[in-house]
């Protein structure tokens, strides 16, 4: 029999079709509650908004290199929103924080036990990747009231490898719905090549193109139940918009890529060997 996550014809056929595949309660109510149990006790133990980063307003070289370190460690990234005109937080900071990232799959135990699960790792096997290697994870809050929109994008983009291999895995941590800020896709978006490249060099980040303008009405929406996890082909343009509702939307996103007989580029914002 094959393991539980590897996928079906009829998946992968959607998947090739659409760039994009639901999949219903990949991880358990236990798996979810012992993530966030845990993302809070990281929070807790966080005394950003005391730190040098957070208190410089506009400081570019500070935050680029707070943001190029992330890539291996544990770091916390605030809520545009989040912040009043006095430079205090306006709630409290386990409300105000967009972003945790990038190195949870490697430092934290929890966050590293699904990332390496038999489940993950048999999907990638049913995707054709030969040695697949998560490059970064994050796990996104997208706050009440002030949860910020992700503008339309691909992930390879970002993290870009010849030829390209990036694959999201975005596992929802709650009921992501319209009202929350769930993720938003063009089907078969994908077939059409990459857009653009985000490059890394010594000013900071810059992309080698402007962004399209891109027509709403191709999005639909991916609603999903706490525990269901999507599958991202790395080409597909997908979005968020802003969470204006009274309830959060939390997701772990790992970013993954094939290691075999692909080159991991030196223009990325993270460095990998
Ligand atoms: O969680 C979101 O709103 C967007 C996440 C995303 O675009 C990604 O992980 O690639």
């Amino acid at each position: 029999m094959p393991p539980a996550s590897s996928l079906t014809a009829d998946q992968l056929s959607f998947f090739e079709a659409n760039g994009y595949l639901v999949m219903d309660s990949f991880s358990s109510v236990e798996e979810v509650r012992e993530m966030r149990d845990r993302m809070a006790e990281l929070v807790a133990g966080f005394d950003g908004p005391n730190s040098a980063v957070f208190s410089t307003k506009d400081h570019r070289q500070l935050k680029d290199d707070y943001f190029f370190k992330s890539a291996e460690n544990i770091s916390f990234f605030f809520e545009e929103k989040a912040f009043g005109d006095d430079g205090c937080l306006k709630q409290p900071k386990e409300l105000s924080i967009n972003k945790v990232g990038h190195a949870l799959h490697e430092l934290d135990p929890v966050f590293k036990k699904f990332s390496f699960s038999e489940s993950v790792a048999s999907l990638f096997s049913s995707l054709g990747y030969k040695r697949p290697a998560v490059i970064q994870s994050m796990y996104i809050f997208k706050q009440p009231g002030i949860g910020g929109e992700v503008v339309p994008h691909q992930d390879n983009t970002f993290l870009y490898t010849e030829p390209r291999t990036c694959t999201g895995l975005w596992l929802a941590l709650e009921d992501a719905t319209i009202n929350n800020g769930c993720l938003w896709a063009i089907p078969g978006s994908h077939k059409k090549g990459l857009v653009r490249r985000m490059i890394r060099d010594e000013n900071g980040t810059h992309f080698d193109r402007p962004s399209p303008v891109y027509d709403q009405k191709e999005f639909v929406p991916l609603e999903v139940k706490s525990g269901d996890l999507v599958v991202i082909q790395g080409d597909l343009i997908h979005q968020s918009f802003e969470n204006l509702s009274p309830a959060s939307r939390h997701a772990l996103s790992l970013h993954v890529v094939d290691t075999e007989g692909c080159e991991w580029s030196k223009d990325n914002w993270s460095w990998h060997n």
